[in-house]
């Protein structure tokens, strides 16, 4: 109800609709209307209500629910549901657990902040309120298992293309990270639940600080990490970035699961790779070698090059990369 309401303020902004008005058109009744004009209120929507005039909006909320978002949206099904909160403790919990309970493909959630905002490895992701976009998608890609970590490529793709259509040039530091001048902005974390040789669902969990200040971040992820609104030094729209995100994502994740297209997600990262040309160093749980990267093939594994030569293909989750210089992971 309310979201038909606020449709209905949006459509007369600047302009007084009364009660009755608003009744008639929707079919419910006035005290329907005043609860949901309540509800709107606090979810941080100004909206003046004066007697006989009825009610006029003055003032959207940046906030990232369905509502707001839709207006930059032109997918099919990738966040046609959105799963609104103000504060979780993860949205990649969430979205597991509704995965579980059967929640379909393509819903999303989205949460002004974490309280427990997951990283790779136990680690923790800072999500401050109002200030990042902190979501999850809900994937059932009918896919080979072995494929699944393609999809983390795919949504740095998105994330990168979203942010060059907004005239910010970032980088993928593969295979899960964006970086802004050697910093991070944004991170992805992907999870999958499935058997054998069948995927039942992969959640893909993007943070990206958006309008995050400085001083926001403790010393220690401060020394790694940033924002967007530090690196331009203005504010950036979180819907709209929302919104061009998953429209990039909804058109490269049709083409790698309909198409067994997979060409122009790697091509995106090739040309936007912080990594290929650079010297970095290769971790795994048993030891550190540096390398030079060299490429990144058609399947999305890091081609590095050892100091004795000797080459090997990289594929996400097995090693962790670190950039030599400036930035460490
Ligand atoms: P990661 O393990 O590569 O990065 C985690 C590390 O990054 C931390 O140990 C810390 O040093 C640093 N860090 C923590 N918070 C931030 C931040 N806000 N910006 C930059 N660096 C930070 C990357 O893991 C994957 C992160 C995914 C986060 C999303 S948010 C929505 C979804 N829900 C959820 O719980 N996680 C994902």
């Amino acid at each position: 109800m309310k979201n038909k309401i606020i449709k209905l303020l949006k459509e007369n902004k600047n302009n007084f609709i009364s009660g009755q008005d608003i009744s008639n058109k929707l079919g419910v009744s006035r005290t329907a209307i005043w609860k949901g004009i309540n509800q709107l209120k606090e979810e941080g929507y100004e909206i003046e209500s004066v007697s006989r005039k009825g009610y006029k909006l003055i003032q959207i909320p940046d906030i990232l629910n369905y509502e707001e978002i839709k207006e930059y949206l032109n997918t099919k099904y990738i966040g046609r549901n959105i799963n609104y909160f103000e504060t979780i403790d993860s949205t990649n919990i969430k979205a597991k657990e509704l995965a579980l309970q059967g929640e379909k493909e393509g819903t999303v959630i989205i949460s002004e902040e974490q309280t427990l905002g997951k990283g790779r490895l136990g680690r923790g992701w800072a999500s401050p309120k109002y200030k990042g976009i902190w979501m999850s998608l809900i994937l059932k890609p009918n896919i080979d298992i072995m494929k699944a970590p393609k999809i983390t490529q795919i949504g740095a793709a998105a994330i990168v293309k979203a942010l060059r259509e907004m005239n910010i040039k970032s980088f993928v530091k593969w295979p899960n990270d964006i970086v802004l001048n050697n910093k991070k902005i944004c991170g992805i974390l992907t999870e999958m639940s499935g058997e054998l040789n069948r995927i039942s669902y992969v959640i893909m969990g993007i943070g990206i600080n958006v309008n995050i200040n400085k001083e926001d971040f403790s010393e220690e992820i401060r020394a790694v990490a940033t924002s967007l609104k530090e690196e331009v030094g203005h504010k950036i729209s979180r819907k709209e970035l929302v919104g061009k995100v998953l429209n990039n994502f909804e058109y490269l994740y049709y083409k790698f699961v309909n198409e067994e297209n997979f060409k122009e997600t790697i091509d995106i990262c090739k040309s936007h790779s912080a990594l290929i040309g650079k010297q970095i160093k290769v971790i795994n749980n048993k030891s550190t070698k540096i390398a030079k990267a060299v490429d990144l093939n058609d399947e999305g594994e890091l081609v590095v090059q050892y100091e004795n030569g000797d080459m090997e293909y990289l594929v996400s989750g097995e090693v962790s990369t670190r950039g030599l210089y400036g930035y460490v992971d």
